[in-house]
């Protein structure tokens, strides 16, 4: 199963995935906790470009994220659905729609397209939308990368993008109130995903 966690910025995807992966020890549930971008070393190096460079052109920007994406899942999600493991993939193709369509403005039929020949077509079982109001996940954040840096107009087109997204295809998107404390988003995310595995 291809569980994918998305939000705003600050809003626990990387606290709560750490949180799972404790219960799903304890279940004797294997699985592989990822993310994008930053998997693997071709992911580190293009991470490293995204989050630390500066004065990114937009749309090498789009194309550094697919690139990452088609590595991640060809090299590392892919084997791992195939093991039969579970995948916590903190961020995924949602990202960009949302992102570089929704939030930065490019067409987003376009990404969805490119997303859709980044990832060979594969596509998440179960989307958890960690939702909080933009400045509650900013004010979360200690050190801030180069787009946590990006106006807070910015972030909150991200938080209603996802909201956008999330409803378009409600089979798919849990959406979570990621406001609350760590222990409780965890367990409503574990809920849905316990719902999801037929436990
Ligand atoms: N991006 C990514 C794109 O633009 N396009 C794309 O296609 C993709 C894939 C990734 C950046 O790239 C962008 C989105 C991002 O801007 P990142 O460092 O991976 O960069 O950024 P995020 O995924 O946003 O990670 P963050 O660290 O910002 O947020 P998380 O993982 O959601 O939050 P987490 O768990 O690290 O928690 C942040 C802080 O809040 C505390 C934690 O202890 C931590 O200090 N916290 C809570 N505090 C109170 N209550 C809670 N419920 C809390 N949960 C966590």
């Amino acid at each position: 199963m291809f569980v994918t966690f998305e939000g705003p910025e600050g809003a626990g995807k990387s606290s709560v995935i750490r949180n799972l992966s404790e219960r799903l020890d304890a279940q004797g549930v294997r699985h592989l906790c990822t993310r994008e971008p930053g998997a693997g070393t071709f992911g580190k190096a293009v991470r490293s470009l995204l989050l630390e460079g500066e004065g990114i052109e937009p749309r090498a920007e789009v194309f550094l994220f697919l690139a990452d994406r088609s590595e991640h899942i060809s090299h590392i999600v892919r084997p791992a659905l195939d093991r039969g493991e579970v995948v916590l993939c903190d961020r995924h193709a949602d990202s960009t729609v949302v992102y570089q369509g929704h939030a930065r403005g490019f067409d987003v039929e376009l990404l969805r397209q490119w997303n859709q020949f980044a990832t060979g077509g594969l596509r998440p079982d179960l989307t958890l939308l960690l939702d909080l109001p933009a400045e509650i996940g900013l004010a979360r954040l200690t050190n801030k990368d180069r787009l946590d840096a990006e106006p807070l107009e910015f972030h909150q087109r991200v938080r209603q993008g996802f909201l956008k997204e999330a409803g378009l295809e409600p089979d798919r998107w849990r959406t979570v109130d990621a406001s609350r404390p760590l222990e409780e988003v965890a367990e409503a995310c574990w809920q849905a995903i316990s719902h999801s595995m037929g436990r």
